[in-house]
């Protein structure tokens, strides 16, 4: 069985089998302060302190694999000038310390391919496997074959809960969510997405092992979150929902656990509703 841990206290998560351990981040964005600039707000670019970042993690971490779980750059489909000089660069200093270095395709990396080296495996959206563990971005549907992992990781969401306080204070924290996740409803989502016939004997074919689903925070810690124990009024669903995984009834969002950057456990979802 696959190790799951946080790398504490960095929004960040190490695999271990055997003697394989795989480094886990997502959501970088670089190039976001791009948009702050657009607005007249000139903020120095933030990708060498990310760069830097994501070095000092791998050399406590020691990983044989990095796996960059995708939004790896901000600008959806272009390619702005400061990526074509700084994507290059920082993937170039990451693969050096680590050869085996993968990027999951997220849905603001359109164009990526043309801005990494060679050697930086690219996977597509669908997703990749690490041990019994499957990864994917979490836009789009993963792959059938992640089907057959106990734990599915993935990000996109940017997790963070709010804590109101008396004084009309709110704060907002990154979090890990950790989230029961029912297989054979997830399977069944995943296959009719395919057109295949969920029949009792397609599903049996089809079995899945999948138990949890971990959503983790974004790497790039200047981002904004997405409140997930915040109370949405007169909506059907809140827009924790996003993504076809947490749209397909596969899992209970109010039943997830919730994990501050430090390891620190605050409750599920649905507990920590009263503080938003
Ligand atoms: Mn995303």
């Amino acid at each position: 069985m696959t190790k799951i841990q946080l790398v504490q206290p960095h929004p960040a998560l190490l695999l271990q089998q055997n003697s394989d351990r795989g480094l886990v981040v997502c959501d970088l964005h670089l190039g976001w302060e791009r948009l702050l600039t657009k607005k007249g707000v000139h903020v120095p670019s933030q990708t060498p302190k990310i760069k830097n970042a994501l070095l000092k993690l791998i050399k406590q971490t020691k990983p044989t694999h990095m796996i960059i779980l995708g939004d790896i750059k901000d600008a959806i489909t272009n390619v702005s000038m400061q990526e074509w000089k700084e994507i290059p660069e920082f993937f170039e200093e990451i693969n050096k310390q680590v050869p085996n270095t993968e990027a999951i395709l997220g849905n603001h990396d359109g164009n990526l391919e043309s801005l990494l080296p060679k050697t930086v495996k690219i996977v597509p959206p669908t997703g990749a496997i690490f041990g019994d563990v499957g990864l994917f971005h979490g836009h789009a549907w993963p792959a059938p074959k992640l089907l057959g992992c106990k734990s599915l990781v993935t990000g996109h969401v940017h997790p963070t809960v709010a804590i109101h306080d008396p004084m009309g204070l709110r704060i907002t924290k990154q979090v890990f969510v950790k989230a029961p996740c029912n297989g054979e409803i997830l399977a069944k989502a995943i296959l009719s997405r395919l057109g295949t016939k969920t029949e009792a004997d397609t599903s049996r074919a089809f079995k899945s092992n999948v138990s949890q689903l971990f959503i983790m925070p974004s790497f790039n810690q200047f981002l904004g979150g997405r409140a997930i124990n915040e109370r949405k009024r007169g909506r059907k669903k809140p827009d924790t929902y996003i993504g076809p995984i947490l749209r397909s009834g596969c899992t209970n969002i109010d039943d997830a656990e919730v994990y501050l950057l430090d390891g620190t456990f605050l409750g599920t979802v649905d507990q920590l509703k009263a503080l938003s």
